[in-house]
């Protein structure tokens, strides 16, 4: 049977600091039921994709961070979206910041599958940027301080037919974390971002974020065998320029269609999830090929 199935890329440009949230949900929508038109079964919107990037700024009152923030997940404002997936039946990966009834703070992603269920939950790991206010910075980013690092490891979940994992922007830039779900059998890599082309401490590669963004990608998806799906928030953001070329990548490596606006815009492919086959069962066995026995610095714990 085939394991062939349309994905969508689900960009999205700016999102106004004072943007409520009906208007970013009636946003999602939009490009929701495009994509679901175009025959998509999948659609990957970006991380934090309810609100603006707002660890760029540094909060002093705790209220004004939380209002960024999720208690449930779906809510009276994301419920629309989950009742356009059982509709369309065509699922998402939706990033958001997430308040945990215990007060723990993170920043999530969830897998929702064709029947609007909630079927996988991932928390970043790998938190960029700087803990404390750095008033030197054009911008801030504060993720450091504003959420604990994810908990929940890097799962893989049965969707789609198919091995479905998530990461969650800087995440992608760190090939232990692509391994990790690589080791799971993996065929499939939904990945939102929200990246400054401006990086203050070393203002000499802002020319190179496009660049480093495909290249993590397009390796991420060869070295690992999966199909990789990556949605930009971007634009330019209260200020602050967010790179897009949002893109779906083959497990060769190639990128197979890319968003080339800075605004809300589809990028659509349809995928077969044998094909991961061509890289697992050869240049990747992992079985044949792969010598943890020389591995253990990786994990050694400086
Ligand atoms: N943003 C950026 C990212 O990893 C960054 C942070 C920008 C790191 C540029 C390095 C260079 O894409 C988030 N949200 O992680």
């Amino acid at each position: 049977m085939s394991r062939k199935f349309v994905v969508a890329a689900a960009q999205l440009g700016p999102i106004a600091r004072n943007e409520s949230r009906d208007r970013v949900i009636s946003r999602l929508l939009a490009l929701f039921h495009r994509a679901a038109a175009c025959g998509a079964r999948l659609v990957v919107f970006p991380e934090l994709a309810l609100t603006t990037f707002f660890p760029r700024w540094y909060f002093e009152r705790e209220e004004e961070l939380l209002a960024f923030f999720e208690r449930s997940m779906p809510d009276t404002a994301t419920r629309p979206l989950f009742e356009a997936a059982a509709a369309r039946s065509c699922g998402f990966y939706l990033g958001y910041a997430e308040l945990t009834p215990e007060g723990r703070r993170f920043n999530t992603a969830i897998l929702v599958d064709e029947r609007a269920r909630i079927i996988g939950k991932y928390r970043k790991v790998h938190l960029p940027g700087h803990r404390e206010h750095e008033p030197w910075r054009p911008f801030q980013h504060l993720e450091k301080r504003y959420f604990e690092p994810g908990d929940l490891g890097f799962p893989v979940f049965e969707a789609f037919g198919g091995k479905v994992g998530m990461l969650i922007c800087n995440d992608r830039r760190w090939p232990e974390a692509w391994r990790v779900l690589g080791l799971q059998g993996v065929e499939l890599v939904a990945v939102g971002y929200n990246t400054p082309q401006h990086y203050p401490p070393v203002p000499q590669h802002d020319h190179l974020q496009n660049f480093h963004n495909h290249l993590v990608l397009q390796a991420g998806a060869y070295q690992n065998g999966t199909w990789v799906v990556a949605t930009a928030k971007c634009g330019v953001e209260e200020g602050c320029l967010l790179i897009g070329q949002s893109c779906i990548v083959a497990p060769t490596g190639e990128i197979v269609a890319m968003c080339t606006t800075l605004d809300d815009e589809l990028a659509l492919a349809e995928i077969d999830l044998d094909r991961t086959k061509e890289i697992k069962n050869h240049i990747f066995d992992f079985a044949l090929h792969r010598r943890p026995e020389c591995y253990g610095p990786i994990c050694a714990i400086p």
